[in-house]
This record gives C-alpha cells, structure tokens and sequence, in this order.
C-alpha cells in the first residue's frame, strides 16, 4: 500500500494474536476496541514511516485495511487552514476597534466619518448640580440654559433666540466637564461629548466630517448637549501664515454648523477650554459661542464643600473638620481635592483599617504638595541638623514678622518629591489681596531657610534652590506687575501669558529697563535675607532649642512651634553645645 502524504489511519483488525503480544512488536500503541461479544481487538492508528510494516502485518496474519479517515481528515485540514486565519481575523478586529475607540479608526472598519462622540442618552446621565460644589455662579449662568431645554416653547413663544453655545473657561481640574455633563443630567437630555483633539488626529481630512456628523447626530437626538472638551484644539485663531489646513478646515466646519441652525433647534453646544486668548474671534461672536462660563479654582468654602462630596463616598471615622482641610489647599482645584480624599482613603486601607482619620486627611494633603514620604532615605546626623535649621529657619521668621502667615507644620521627613522637608504656612481665613509689606514679608520667609544654614554652619547649600526661585518670582512680579518697586511706580513690564496654566510671562521693556529691573530685584531679595538674618540673629537660642525639636521629632505642628517659641526660658545648658555644631 502506498503511504500518501498526510495522515492515513490503518484499521487492524487483529485475529490470530492477542493484542498484548503484537501490538508492542508493530509499534502499535494507540488505543484498542474490543467488538462486542469478539475476541478481536480493532486499533486505529496514524500511518508510521515504515516500509516494510505491511509486510510484517501479512506475514503476521493482521487484517488491516486503509483507513482514510475522511471525516477527521476534513475536520483536520480545516482546522489547520483556519485556525490561523481565525487568529489574524481576531487580532486585527482588535486593534481597529481599539483605534475607533480612540477616536479615529472607526473610519476602517466600515464606519466612515463616524464623530466617535460619546453619547449618554437622556435620563441615564446621573450628574446633576448637586454634584458640582463650590461653583455657585458657573450653576446660575447654566441654569437658563437647562430651564430652556425644560420648556423650549416658552422661550420660542416671546420670540427669544437661545444662546447656541457656552464657552466654560477656567483652569485644568475646576470641573468644567462635570459641569456640562450636569446641565444634560439636570434638563434629562442626552449628553453628545467629544474632545477637540479627537477632530484632528490621526486621518488628515477627517475632522470636518466628523463635524458634520456630530452635529447630524446631535440634530436627530435634539433637544440635547453637545459637549467639546478642549475645544482650543480646533478653535485657535487662524492666522493665515503656515496654518494647519486640516484644523482650519475643522474650525471652519464648525463655524459653519453652529449658524446652520435653525434658532432653538434644541441643540446647547457647550465647550470647554483653558485657553480662551487663542481661541478664534469667530467663534466668541454672538450666535456662536456667545456665553462665557468663567469656572474658578474654588474659594475656601467651595473646597469644603467640594471635600464634603468626595468625603460622603467613604467611610470615615473619629472628627473630620473639613474646613481645617480646606484652609491648608489653597489654590487646589476639584480634581486635587478629589485627589486629596482618594489618597486618604487608599492610606487607610494600606494601614490595614476600615475607616478614614482625619490624620489620613491630612497627611494626604502633604502627600498632594510634596509627594510621599521617603522613610528609607538615609540621611547623616549632619545633614539632618542643616535641614533642620534651614526649616525652623523659614517658621521663625515666619514667626517674628509682621504680614508672613502663621506656621502650620514644620516635617523633616524626605519626600518623593526630591524635598527634603518642608514649612507649611497657612491663612486662618482665605486672603484675596497681598499688600506690598505681605509680599516682602513671603520672601524674607523663603530667604530664612538659607539665612538659617548661613548664620549656623556658615556654610550655605544647594537646597535652597526652590526658596531662590519662589523669591525671585516674587520679587519680579512685585516690580514688573504690582507696581509695588520704589524707582518705576505704576508701570506693567511681564504679562501673564496663560492665566490658567502656570505663570508663564512675557516681557515687554526695552533692555536697559530689563537690566534695571534686574539689579532692583536683586536689592529687593537682599534686603530680604539681610531682614531674615536679623531676625535669626535676635532669637537664635530659640532656632537651637526648636531645631533640636524638630530633629528628634521628625515633625512639629504650629502649635507645638509656637509653644516652643512663646515659652519663657530655653534650655541654657545645652544651648553652647549645639552652637558649635
Ligand atoms: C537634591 N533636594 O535635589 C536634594 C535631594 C534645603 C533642607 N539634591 O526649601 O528639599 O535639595 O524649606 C517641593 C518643594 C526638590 C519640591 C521644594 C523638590 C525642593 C526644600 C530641592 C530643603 N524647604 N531642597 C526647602 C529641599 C533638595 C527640592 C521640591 C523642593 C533643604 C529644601 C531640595
Ligand atoms: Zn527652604
């Protein structure tokens, strides 16, 4: 018989020997039937690359037949064929379908000119303005737009046209999504959202029709929100030279739709953005984006209110005094706070307990400023006493100057941050205004860290570097913006150029002025470290006694430094000791 390429089976049907003692011999190993009621037993077996086992099988009286087998043998070859194929077919379907969700790709796969918004249909969006604290004004301007969606006809009744659109400003984190997301859940419309960048990237040329699409859709599921986060992305200003067609054109079809609509079609686009100044002229003009939703970092009561959302979702125990929280964030944001209260309770878990403290709460806070604690650094005896001084050094000048916030904590502990500790200040209540004595008194603050290390190791360090630039910053913006300089009076040199991201500035002065101003913030920050040696002069047995503290205790309340500060005597004797250090 010839052996075939593939799989061939041979059927023996096995009459004259038991199976035991042949089987071995043919290198038949494979499993064995047994007919009902006869002796034979039947073996199925793959074909074996052995000439002369037929042969052999006659000489040894087997019945054997071929057995092609065709029913596993199709089975097998299409397993073998599509297996793979199945494979590919899956990994593709995979990453397309990925691609589509990141906003592009849809287009591939059969979906063209798909918008990729998200959409949550009307009545399953569950934020409302009970979720958003601490933006009280943001809420009233959008509350006309959810009473309309309300009630249209009221609105189309006295013939008023509806704002199409409402631009949300304000800095990253103040919850401007949240916002819009609420007005859809407080008016039960759906809630279409995209975000800028989505519109540009990745397919050249498929921005404007997601436009078109978006806007399609938002027609059909009217009254509803459309939502477009970062809409700086698409919405800059066209400036002509070197332009980004495809942007442009984005713009340019957004433009073109937001007019395309009829008046009170029942479609509230709202847009977010960080960056109104680069926003396109066009856009802001009446009947487009005619509302402006200024969405601030929340005052000291909206944090509170703001930390009480968040703190309702966890389990806390013992007193919780949000507002202590609230005082020590200054310029945090929602998200931050938010944050704030996630680390507490991630704090909790990890130190194997059930609720939150309002320790948590507040070493999740210091975690927030300067990153978590580095317990395993090692640092030496020496290194530690500079640190010490350089940190009660800033908390006693704090202490003895006129116009410098009271201390609030005062930690040694290293933090992932590459800090190496830190002196917290805090308002008891939320200030609004600095006047020009609060400004010099926050530099010869940042000045007495080093002032400290000068006075006591007469030696200063590198890691001062931070409070140098936090002093210089101030100083600059004191003489280039404040008008708070003795020589130049009322006059603006910097301008802030993103107000809501950082403090990047522009200057704007001929160059001798930039000079000027250069030697005055010089002046301006030596008299400041000149002050704060005074001062560290004046109570140095207290620097000594509280840098002593702090050094055993790793880390001191402002009351604990107060204490120590108002206390009548120090402790003579071990004062010259430390001195020499
Ligand atoms: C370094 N760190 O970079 C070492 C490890 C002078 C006792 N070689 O001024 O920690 O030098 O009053 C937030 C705030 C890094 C993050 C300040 C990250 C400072 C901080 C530089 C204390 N406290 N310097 C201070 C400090 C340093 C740094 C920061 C940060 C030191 C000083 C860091
Ligand atoms: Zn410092």
């Amino acid at each position: 018989m010839e052996l075939k390429s593939g799989i061939l089976y041979y059927t023996l049907k096995e009459t004259a020997q038991p199976a035991e003692t042949e089987a071995p011999r043919l290198n038949f190993s494979f499993r064995s039937m047994t007919a009902a009621g006869k002796k034979a037993t039947v073996y199925t077996v793959t074909a074996m690359n052995d000439p002369d086992l037929v042969t052999r099988l006659h000489e040894a009286g087997v019945t054997f037949s071929e057995n092609a087998g065709t029913g596993n043998m199709v089975l097998l070859i299409l397993l073998q064929y599509l297996i793979p194929i199945l494979f590919y077919v899956a990994i593709f379907s995979f990453f397309f379908r990925r691609m589509g969700k990141l906003g592009a790709g849809g287009g591939l796969m059969g979906g063209l000119g798909k918008s990729n918004a998200r959409t949550i249909d009307g009545g399953e969006v569950k934020t409302t303005f009970a979720d958003v604290a601490g933006q009280d004004e943001a809420k009233e301007s959008l509350q006309e737009i959810v009473s309309y969606l309300h009630n249209p006809q009221e609105y189309t009744e006295i013939g008023a046209r509806m704002p199409r659109g409402a631009l949300l400003i304000g800095p990253p984190g103040t919850g401007k999504t949240l916002m819009a997301r609420a007005v859809a859940g407080e008016a039960g419309v759906p809630f279409l959202s995209i975000s800028g960048p989505e519109f540009v990237e990745l397919f050249v040329g498929m921005g404007a029709s997601k436009v078109r699409d978006l806007f399609k859709e938002a027609r059909e599921k009217a009254p509803c929100i459309v939502f477009i986060d970062e809409i700086d992305a698409v919405g800059k200003k066209r400036d002509g030279i070197g332009g980004n067609d495809e942007r442009e054109q984005t713009l340019n079809q957004l433009l073109s739709e937001m007019d395309g609509f009829e008046g009170n079609s029942g479609v509230v686009i709202l847009a977010a953005t960080n960056r109104p100044e680069s926003l396109d002229k066009a856009l802001l003009r009446p009947g487009r984006f005619d509302r402006r939703v200024p969405v601030e970092l929340p005052d000291q009561g909206g944090r509170e209110a703001i930390l009480r959302i968040h703190c309702n979702r966890i389990k806390t125990e013992g007193p919780i005094d949000l507002s202590a929280i609230a005082r020590i964030t200054p310029g945090a944001s929602g998200a931050d706070l938010a944050n704030v209260i996630n680390e507490a309770a991630l704090c909790a878990v990890r130190s194997g307990r059930h609720a939150v403290t309002q320790k948590d709460l507040e070493d999740s806070v210091d975690v927030a400023l300067a990153g978590k604690q580095r317990k395993s650094m090692v640092i030496s005896p020496h290194e530690k006493e500079i640190i010490a001084y350089h940190e009660v050094g800033h908390a006693l000048v704090a202490a003895r100057q006129k116009g410098a916030s009271p201390v609030h904590k005062i930690t040694i502990i290293p933090r992932t941050s590459g800090a190496l500790g830190f002196t917290m200040q805090a308002d008891e209540d939320e200030r609004f205004l600095m006047d020009k004595q609060e400004a010099f008194a926050k530099i010869v603050t940042l000045t007495g860290g080093r002032a400290a290390e000068e006075l006591c190791f007469d030696s200063v360090t590198t890691g001062a570097s931070n409070d140098i630039e936090q002093a210089t910053s101030i100083a600059r913006a004191m003489i280039t913006r404040y008008g708070m300089s003795e020589s130049f009076g009322m006059t603006a040199f910097e301008q802030v150029v993103n107000p809501y991201l950082g403090n990047d500035t522009a200057m704007n002065c001929s160059q001798e002025t930039a000079a000027r101003i250069d030697r005055e913030v010089i002046a301006l920050i030596d008299k400041a470290y000149d002050q704060a040696k005074t001062i560290l002069k004046d109570n140095r047995s207290k620097l000594d006694e509280i840098a002593r503290v702090l050094i055993a205790r790793e880390t001191i309340t402002g009351q604990e430094f107060m204490d120590i500060l108002n206390a009548p005597v120090a402790l003579p004797p071990k004062q010259e000791e430390t001195e020499q250090e």
